[in-house]
């Protein structure tokens, strides 16, 4: 397949993007951090997104490469960020193949030196739905990224099976709560959506973990996650993932 051919230098000539969506303070509506997503450019084919692309990368074996380059490339635009804002964190998301590749926590470490990022402003994202592969090597790989100073963040909490049982195990900084929960649909419905999204904001809070509500796409939704004691959120609600220009944009307008 092209595709596959094609993937391999797609770094190198440049093809690959990132935009971020903000996570803003459901209080005050503050820009607290930035999730990175990638993007391929493709010259022909226009935007491919990581549903597509991800696996083909997995299966020509250049998906540490581009977790590489997207941690390099993030950890340059928050250094650019931080003359805005020093406050500011960067999220990016990480297949199970990157985490749990020996040389992640040295190529994290190498980003963090070579842009001069305070380690605690790097969060890594790793969604719920896939730890239960191989937990004992999740558990492992996070605390490496732990003893860097890195954040870690439990992506997509509540979809699935084990969610409890996870976050017993997995030592995490964060939980960013699955959109299904602000939504209050599927399974939580019988129960009542605002029921389910209270207990576990109070769980997450009572374990002393960050708490970022997913997939607002509504004003309702804002609200029900805020009263729920959500400190933060992220969705199209409140602003979609958009390219840098624009989020520096944002940053300067709301210094
Ligand atoms: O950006 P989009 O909504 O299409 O993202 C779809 C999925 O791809 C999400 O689950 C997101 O976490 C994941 N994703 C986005 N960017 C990256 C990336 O750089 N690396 C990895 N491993 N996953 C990503
Ligand atoms: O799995 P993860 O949480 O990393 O997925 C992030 C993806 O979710 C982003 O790539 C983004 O495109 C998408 N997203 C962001 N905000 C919303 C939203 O409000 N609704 C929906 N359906 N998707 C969103
Ligand atoms: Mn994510
Ligand atoms: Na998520």
């Amino acid at each position: 397949m092209d595709l596959e051919r094609e993937i391999t230098g797609a770094a190198s000539r440049g093809e690959l993007d990132l935009v971020y969506q903000p996570v803003q303070s459901l209080r005050d509506g503050h820009t607290v951090a930035v999730e990175a997503l990638l993007r391929w450019r493709h010259p022909t084919l226009g935007t491919i997104m990581p549903a597509e692309l991800l696996p083909i990368a997995a299966s020509v074996g250049v998906a540490g490469d581009i977790g590489e380059w997207v941690i390099d490339a993030a950890c340059r635009q928050l250094a650019r960020w931080q003359v805005l804002d020093p406050e500011l964190s960067m999220s990016v998301n990480v297949a199970p193949r990157e985490l749990l590749a020996p040389a992640f926590p040295t190529r994290v470490g190498a980003a963090l030196v070579a842009h001069g990022i305070n380690p605690e402003k790097l969060v890594v994202e790793v969604a719920e739905t896939w730890v239960a592969e191989d937990v004992p090597a999740v558990v492992a790989a996070l605390a490496a990224l732990r003893n860097l100073g890195v954040r870690a963040a439990l992506d997509d909490f509540g979809a699935g099976q084990a969610s409890l049982a996870h976050l017993r195990r997995l030592p995490v900084d964060m939980l960013k709560l699955d959109r299904s929960l602000a939504r209050g649909t599927g399974p939580a419905t019988p129960l009542g959506g605002q029921a389910v999204i209270d207990v576990v904001v109070s769980l997450g809070r009572r374990l002393g973990l960050e708490i970022v509500a997913e997939g607002l796409e509504t004003q309702e939704q804002v609200d029900r996650a805020r009263d729920a004691g959500c400190p933060f959120g992220q969705g199209f609600a409140l602003s979609p993932p958009s390219p840098a220009e624009r989020v520096e944009a944002y940053l300067e307008e709301h210094r």
